[in-house]
């Protein structure tokens, strides 16, 4: 995709956000005690946290107290942001020496799973590769049609089991096939779930030690969704997830739907884990590779 357009598509779903900070309205005001209330107001709004917020208020204070605001102080928070948002690791998805690469999806109900799975295969099929789903969420028999219809949409195959199925052979199953059809990534769904949820957390596990005896290296991701409209919430799911799966990244979903934009900082502050993707929209097409610059460009556009 094109730099602009992926701009336009992060711009467009992070809109909320960026009319939330009106950097406009900042332009041309003295930065005194109220501008410095109201920014912080905004932060905080917008679910960056706590913490990260007192840093860039304080940062702006030192530099800026009793000058007016303008396109250098703009800059400077847009910088403060990045260097927040700063990650070393790579955003991109791992990919296994040989075939397949395993993706583990998991996160509480409704938080975006089977929407951002079909983002994703339509996304790894337009380069060329050859994707796998697997319905593990074998709860609800609507779940697996769910997953069925996306695929259908994506144009990928599905792995799926009788409603109620043991979710773990659905993986054992849908591994054997991947293995045997030489596929490039088999996606794993599965049931929301809550962190307190004890014994789905250990069906979670189940289907996850399943990846772990069947694929050399499996899962070579497990990739938590947190729906971005939770703000904080989001950031204490994160926590408890990681601690029973051990989640490699993050996919930040309906950032379209919310001012909580800045829920991306927090996450990257307070749970140790690389955000992957950013889900902007409902099609095929809204699931964004996150990238600091561009995020960070698009919420104070
Ligand atoms: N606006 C918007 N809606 C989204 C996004 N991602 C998912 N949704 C919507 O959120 C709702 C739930 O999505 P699902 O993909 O079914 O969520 P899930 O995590 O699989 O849900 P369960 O399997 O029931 O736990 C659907 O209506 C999706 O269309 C997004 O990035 N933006
Ligand atoms: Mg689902």
């Amino acid at each position: 995709m094109a730099i602009k357009d992926l701009f336009d598509r992060f711009k467009k779903g992070l809109a909320k956000t960026a009319k939330l900070f009106d950097v406009r309205s900042w332009f041309g005001r003295k930065v005194d005690q109220d501008f410095l209330d109201e920014l912080e107001a905004k932060l905080i709004k917008s679910d960056v946290g706590v913490k990260a917020t007192d840093r860039v208020i304080g940062r702006v204070r030192e530099a800026f107290a009793d000058k007016t605001a303008g396109e250098d102080l703009l800059q400077f928070v847009k910088d403060e942001f990045k260097a927040l948002l700063a990650d070393p690791r790579p955003g991109t998805l791992k990919v296994a020496p040989t075939k397949p690469s395993v993706y583990l999806i998991a996160g509480v109900n409704g938080a975006g799973k089977t929407t951002s799975i079909a983002k994703l295969a339509h996304r790894l099929k337009s380069e060329g590769k050859t994707v796998l789903l697997a319905a593990c969420d074998t709860f609800r028999a609507a779940a697996v049609d769910q997953l069925g219809i996306w695929a259908g949409r994506a144009g990928t195959d599905i792995v799926r089991g009788a409603p109620g199925a043991d979710p773990a052979s659905v993986a054992h199953d849908a591994c054997d096939r991947a293995l045997s059809r030489g596929i490039d990534v088999l996606i794993v769904d599965t049931a929301g779930r809550l962190h307190t949820q004890a014994h789905l957390m250990r069906e979670l596990e189940k289907v996850r030690n399943v990846l772990v005896k069947k694929v050399p290296g499996a899962p070579h991701e497990v990739l938590l969704v947190l729906d971005a409209t939770n703000g904080q919430n989001a950031i204490r799911q994160a926590t408890e997830f990681t601690k029973s799966i051990g989640c490699t990244g993050v996919i930040l979903t309906k950032l379209d739907g919310t001012a909580k934009g800045g829920v991306v900082v927090a996450v990257r502050q307070t749970i140790d884990l690389p955000v992957k993707f950013l889900g902007v929209g409902e099609g095929l097409d809204d699931l964004q590779p996150f990238d600091v610059e561009t995020f960070v460009e698009s919420l104070f556009s």
